[in-house]
C-alpha cells in the first residue's frame, strides 16, 4: 500500500519539473529573508535568478553543521517565532546542540512524511505501534508519534528506557509494530529472554528502525531474534527528523527518498564535486517545502549512493542505499577506513559472537592499536577455553580479510557491554581523548 498514491508514484519527469519549481521557491525565499543566506550566496555571486535547471543547484554553497552552529539558536529560520510551533535539537556529541523549528505547516508536512514511511514499512490503521524512539528534544518519538496519529494507527508513547515495563505493555497491549533504533531492538530481545517471554508469543509483526547505522547482519539477527520483518528508515533534525527517506516491506533494499520534498545529491567526501548516479559519496539535501527552517545543500556526513531504477513496490522516488557510516565516524587505523558497522557486519554472521559489542582504539608509540570486545554466547563462554581461542582467532582472521586491519579480540562475558537505550557507543577512540 502506498500513502500518498500521487506524489509517491509521480513518473521521474514530472518529479523533476515540480523539484525544479520548488527548489526556485525556497532559493528565493532564503535569498530574501535570511541575511546569512544571503551573505553567503553573494560572496560566490549567485542569484536566485541563476537557477534556471536542476542542476544549477551546484552554483549554490553547501551549508554545515558549522553554519547552523554560527546562528544558534534561531539565526536561519525564515519566520518570526510567533510563527514557530515546535522546536527540536540534536544533541551532537560535541559543541553546541543544532536547534530546528516548524511551522504549524512543517507540522503537518512531517506528519504525512512519516504516515507514508509508516506504511511503507507495512504498518496501516488498526496497528498498535509501540513507539521507543525517545520522546523530547530528539526528533524521534515526536516525529513518528504524529505521523502514527495520522495514519491512525494507535500509539503506545513510550519512549526509550525502562526495558522490562516496554515488554509488559507490549505484552498486555498486544502491539503490532515496534519503533526504535536498531540497538534498543536487540536490546528489547535480550530482556525478553530473560523475562522467558517468547516473541513468537507476542502480536508483533513489524520493526521501523533507524537513527543509527546498522548493517544487513543486524538485520537478519533482529528479524530472527524478534521474528518481525525490519524496516530501515533515515533521516536527520537538520532537514526535518525521521521521515527523509524509507525502505519499503517489498523490496527492503534501498531507502526511498521523497524527492517532492527533499532533493538529494551525492558529492565526493573530499572534493565536494558531485558524483554521478550509482557513485558512493557524502549525500547532501535540500529541503523543497519547509518553512520555519528551509536548508540548502546540507552536507549530511552520511555515506550512501543513489538508485534509480524502478522498485518492485511501485513507487518512484529515488532509493539512497542503506548508509553505512558518517565520515566522522570513520576510524583510520594505520591508514585503513573503518566502518564500525563493517566490523558489526563481520561480528554478527559469526556463530557464537552476541551482537553486543565495543570498539577500541588506541595508540602505543605511534602505532594505532584497534581492540574488538564482543559478548559470547553463553554456552560458549561456559565451554572449554579452547572453543573461545578458535572464536577469538577466527574473529581476527575475519576481520583482517574484510577490513584488511589487524586487532585483538576480547571475548566477554554475556551481558557485560553497556546496553544502549538509544543511539548505540560503539567506539571509544583513546587516541582523541
Ligand atoms: O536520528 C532522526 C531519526 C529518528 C531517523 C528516528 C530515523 C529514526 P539526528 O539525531 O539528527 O536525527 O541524527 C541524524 O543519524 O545523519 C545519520 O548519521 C544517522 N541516521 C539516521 N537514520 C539512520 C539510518 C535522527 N537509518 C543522523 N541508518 C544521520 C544510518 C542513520 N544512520
Amino acid at each position: 500500500m502506498i500513502w500518498n498514491e500521487e506524489y509517491e508514484t509521480l513518473p521521474r519527469e514530472e518529479i523533476r519539473v515540480l523539484q525544479l519549481s520548488r527548489l526556485q521557491a525556497i532559493i528565493e525565499r532564503v535569498y530574501t529573508l535570511v541575511p546569512y543566506y544571503r551573505a553567503k550566496m553573494d560572496e560566490v555571486g549567485v542569484k536566485p535568478s541563476h537557477i534556471k535547471a536542476l542542476q544549477n543547484i551546484r552554483l549554490l554553497p553547501f551549508t554545515t553543521k558549522e553554519d547552523l552552529r554560527k546562528n544558534y539558536p534561531f539565526g536561519l529560520f525564515t519566520v518570526p517565532m510567533d510563527q514557530v510551533v515546535r522546536v527540536h535539537a540534536s544533541s551532537g556529541t560535541t559543541g553546541q546542540p543544532t536547534v530546528v523549528g516548524y511551522t504549524k505547516r512543517d507540522i503537518r508536512t512531517w506528519a504525512e512524511l512519516m504516515a507514508r514511511t509508516l506504511t511503507a514499512a507495512g504498518a496501516r490503521k488498526g496497528d498498535i505501534i509501540h513507539n521507543a524512539y525517545g520522546y523530547g528534544l530528539f526528533t524521534g518519538g515526536l516525529g513518528a508519534h504524529y505521523g502514527a496519529e495520522n495514519l491512525g494507527a494507535t500509539v503506545v508513547p513510550i519512549s526509550g528506557g525502562n526495558s522490562k515495563r516496554q515488554i509488559t505493555i507490549m505484552r498486555d497491549f498486544g502491539s503490532t509494530v515496534l519503533l526504535s533504533t536498531p540497538s534498543y531492538a536487540l536490546n528489547l530481545a535480550d530482556t525478553m529472554v530473560e523475562m522467558g517471554v517468547d516473541p513468537k508469543s507476542l502480536a508483533l509483526h513489524t520493526g521501523v528502525f533507524g537513527a543509527e547505522p546498522w548493517s544487513e547482519n543486524m538485520r537478519l539477527e533482529i528479524q530472527k531474534k524478534l521474528n518481525i520483518k525490519a524496516i530501515d528508515i533515515y533521516g536527520l533534525s537538520e532537514i526535518i527528523g525521521p521521515g527523509v527517506a524509507s525502505e519499503c516491506a517489498a523490496a527492503q533494499s534501498g531507502l526511498h527518498i521523497f524527492e517532492d520534498h527533499f532533493l538529494p545529491e551525492i558529492v565526493h567526501p573530499e572534493t565536494f564535486e558531485p558524483l554521478a548516479p550509482g557513485e558512493k559519496g557524502e549525500l547532501v539535501f535540500t529541503t523543497l517545502t519547509k518553512e520555519a527552517f528551509p536548508v540548502i545543500r546540507y552536507r549530511t556526513k552520511d555515506f550512501s549512493r543513489l538508485r534509480y531504477e524502478p522498485c518492485v513496490c511501485g513507487r518512484t522516488c529515488v532509493r539512497m542505499e542503506k548508509v553505512t557510516g558518517r565520515s566522522d565516524d570513520m576510524l583510520i587505523i594505520r591508514g585503513v577506513n573503518v566502518f564500525p558497522s563493517q566490523v558489526e557486519h563481520v561480528l554478527v554472521s559469526i556463530e557464537g559472537v552476541e551482537p553486543h559489542y565495543m570498539i577500541v582504539v588506541d595508540r602505543e608509540g605511534t602505532l594505532d592499536t584497534l581492540e574488538i570486545q564482543v559478548e559470547v554466547s553463553e554456552h560458549i563462554f561456559s565451554d572449554e577455553v579452547k572453543q573461545l581461542e578458535t572464536l577469538g582467532k577466527k574473529i581476527r582472521a575475519d576481520i583482517k580479510d574484510l577490513l584488511g586491519v589487524s586487532c585483538t579480540v576480547k571475548l566477554v562475558e554475556p551481558k557485560t557491554i553497556k546496553r544502549s537505550e538509544g543511539k548505540a557507543q560503539r567506539v571509544i577512540d583513546k587516541r582523541k581523548i
